[in-house]
C-alpha cells in the first residue's frame, strides 16, 4: 500500500521556527504510524527557494539568491534531522532536476492550450508572491498578511488559464467531499471557487530568479507554480536510478498550514488538470500555533525556539508539546510556560514515572522479569479497540484527538497503580498472584501505549520498549493481553529529566 506525505516547502528568506517545525512533525507522525500499519511510505520535505520573497531578503542582505537559499536550506534540513523526523527525500527547487521538470511540465500545460499572452495590471505582494484583489487589501491599500503597502504593478506575462476550470474543480468537490479535510477547509475552498476564478499570472516579467519560461527564456515561472510542482517533480529523482512516480503519485496527503489553502486546493488541481495529471487524494489544513505570547520561563525565555527546546529538553518532548496543546486543525496558543507544565506534569509524571515505577517494582519484585498473568477484565475493557481508534482518528488527521486516546490509557494505568498499591501487596504472599496481575498489567499497558505513542515519540518510546524487553512496533500486536510474560526488564533511566533553569545571558 503505497502512502506519499508531503508538507510545505518552507521559504529560505529566513530562518526556521516553531511554525515549519509544527507541520514537519505533523507529517513524520503520519508517516511513523503508516509504516508501522505497513505501508509503502514516501514522505517529502524542502525548501522553496525561487521568487521575490527570496530574491527581495537575499537582496536586503546584500547577497544573492543562491548564497540565502544554500544558507537557509542547510538549517531546514537540521531542523528536520534534529525533530527526528523520517523524510525520504529533501527536495531544493534550486535542484536541476526539479527544474528541468517545471520546464516540462509547464511546457505541457502550455501545448494543451491552457496558456496566453496577456497583460496584468494590479496589485502584488512580494512577501506573498501573491496578487491581491481590491477588496482583499486593508486600509493604505496594504497587504492583509503582511501589512505593507502595495501599489499598482503593470506586467505582460503568461496567463494560465485558471478560469476554465471553475466547472471541473466544482465537479472534482462534489464528487471528492474529502479531497480537502477539515470540512470547513473544504466548505471555504469552494466557496472561493464559487465566487469565480480569475486566471493567473504564470510568468514574471521583471524577475530573474526562478525557473526560464521554456518558450520565452525573457521570463521566469511564477514562484507558485514552480513549487506547487515539487510535490509532482521530487518524486522523479529522489531515488537515484529509479522514477518513483508511477508508484507514488497521486499523492496520498499534502500537509500544509491554512495560509496557503487557495494554492493547495484551488490552483494546484487545476494545474494538474490542464497539464493531464492525476490530482492529489487530500489536502489537508491546519491551524496556526500563536507564537506571540509573552510569558517569561525559567530556561526557555519567551519563545519556543525548536532547535534550543529539542536540544533541552529533547525533540520528543517538542513533538508531543505541539500536538496535544493545540488541537490539531484548529488556531491556539503555544509558550514556554505551557511547554514547560505539560512537560513535567505528563511527560516526567504520567509517563516516565509510570515507566520508571513498573520496571523498578518488576525488578525488585520479580527477579527483572515480567510475571506470566493476565489483564483484569476491567482494564482489557478500557483499552478495548484502542489501536482501531487511533488508526481511525489518523486516517482523519486528528492528531490531537488520537494523542488523547493514548493520554487517556496512560491516565487509566496511573490510576490502577495507585488504586491497586503494588507495593502493598509485595508485602503479603497470600497476594503474589494479585503482584503478577498488577505487574503484568502495568508492563502490558506501558507496551501498548508506547507501541501507540512511538510514532508521536519516538525515541522515547522505542527505549521504554526496549526496557520492558518488547521492541516489536507493529500494531496488529497493540492490544492489552496480546504478549505474554517472560520477558527480562532493562535499564531505562530518567525518559524526561528535570530541567534545570539556564543561567541567564550575561
Ligand atoms: O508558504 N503555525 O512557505 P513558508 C503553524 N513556500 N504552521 C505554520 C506557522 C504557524 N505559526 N507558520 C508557518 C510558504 N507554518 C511556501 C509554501 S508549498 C508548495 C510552498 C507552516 O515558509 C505551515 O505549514 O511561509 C505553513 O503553511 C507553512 O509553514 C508556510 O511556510
Amino acid at each position: 500500500m503505497p502512502y506519499y506525505v508531503t508538507t510545505p516547502i518552507y521559504y529560505v528568506n529566513g530562518e526556521p521556527h516553531l511554525g515549519h517545525a509544527y507541520t514537519t512533525i505533523a507529517a513524520d507522525v503520519l508517516a511513523r504510524h503508516m509504516r508501522q500499519r505497513g505501508a509503502d511510505v514516501f514522505f517529502l520535505t524542502g525548501t522553496d527557494e525561487h521568487g521575490e520573497p527570496v530574491a527581495q531578503a537575499a537582496e536586503k542582505l546584500g547577497i544573492t539568491p543562491r548564497e540565502l537559499g544554500d544558507k537557509n536550506a542547510v538549517r531546514f534540513k537540521e531542523l528536520a534531522a534534529r525533530l527526528n523526523a523520517t523524510n525520504d527525500f529533501f527536495i531544493r527547487t534550486t535542484d536541476p532536476e526539479h527544474m528541468a521538470k517545471v520546464a516540462e511540465v509547464v511546457q505541457r500545460i502550455h501545448d494543451n492550450g491552457h496558456v496566453y499572452a496577456g497583460s496584468y495590471e494590479g496589485y502584488y505582494c512580494p512577501r506573498c508572491a501573491d496578487f491581491k484583489t481590491e477588496a482583499e487589501l486593508e486600509e493604505g491599500n496594504r497587504c492583509p498578511i503582511h501589512k505593507i503597502e502595495l501599489t499598482i504593478e503593470k506586467e505582460d506575462n503568461w496567463f494560465f488559464r485558471l478560469s476554465t476550470f471553475q466547472e471541473p474543480l466544482e465537479r472534482l468537490y462534489a464528487e471528492r467531499p474529502g479531497f480537502v479535510a477539515p470540512q470547513n477547509r473544504y466548505n471555504e475552498a469552494l466557496a472561493f471557487i464559487k465566487s469565480g476564478l480569475r486566471d493567473l499570472s504564470l510568468s514574471r516579467a521583471r524577475l530573474k530568479w526562478g525557473v526560464p519560461v521554456p518558450w520565452d527564456e525573457s521570463q521566469v515561472v511564477y514562484v507558485w507554480i514552480d513549487a506547487l510542482l515539487n510535490y509532482y517533480t521530487a518524486l522523479s529523482y529522489a531515488r537515484p536510478g529509479e522514477d518513483l512516480t508511477d508508484m507514488f503519485w497521486p499523492a496520498t496527503v499534502h500537509l500544509i498550514g491554512k495560509d496557503i489553502l487557495k494554492f493547495h486546493a484551488v490552483i494546484w488541481p487545476a494545474m494538474l488538470m490542464a497539464a493531464g495529471i492525476e490530482v492529489p487524494e487530500k489536502v489537508t489544513i491546519h491551524g496556526y500555533l500563536l507564537l506571540g505570547e509573552h510569558k517569561m520561563s525559567k530556561s526557555l525565555g519567551n519563545v519556543i525556539e525548536p532547535f534550543q527546546v529539542a536540544d533541552i529538553y529533547g525533540p520528543d518532548a517538542l513533538r508531543f508539546y505541539v500536538l496535544r496543546e493545540v488541537s490539531f486543525g484548529a488556531d491556539g496558543e503555544v509558550s514556554p510556560e505551557g511547554f514547560e507544565t505539560r512537560y513535567t506534569t505528563e511527560l516526567a509524571n504520567e509517563y516516565g514515572n509510570l515507566a520508571s515505577r513498573t520496571l523498578a517494582m518488576i525488578e525488585r519484585y520479580r527477579d527483572g522479569v515480567v510475571p506470566s498473568a493476565s489483564a483484569p477484565d476491567r482494564l482489557t475493557a478500557d483499552f478495548e479497540g484502542l489501536a482501531d481508534v487511533v488508526k481511525a482518528r489518523i486516517d482523519e488527521v486528528e492528531l490531537t484527538a488520537a494523542l488523547d486516546e493514548i493520554w487517556r490509557r496512560i491516565k487509566r494505568l496511573n490510576r490502577y497503580v495507585q488504586d491497586e498499591a503494588p507495593w502493598q501487596l509485595a508485602k503479603d504472599d497470600a497476594e503474589a498472584d494479585h503482584l503478577d496481575q498488577v505487574l503484568y498489567t502495568l508492563a502490558e499497558g506501558l507496551r501498548v501505549v508506547s507501541v501507540l505513542l512511538h510514532p508521536f515519540m519516538p525515541g522515547s518510546a522505542e527505549r521504554l520498549l526496549e526496557a520492558i524487553g518488547r521492541e516489536d512496533l507493529s500494531l496488529d500486536a497493540a492490544t492489552l493481553g496480546a504478549v505474554e510474560g517472560g520477558a527480562k526488564v532493562g535499564e531505562l533511566g530518567q525518559l524526561f529529566p528535570r530541567v534545570e533553569a539556564e543561567a541567564p545571558a550575561a
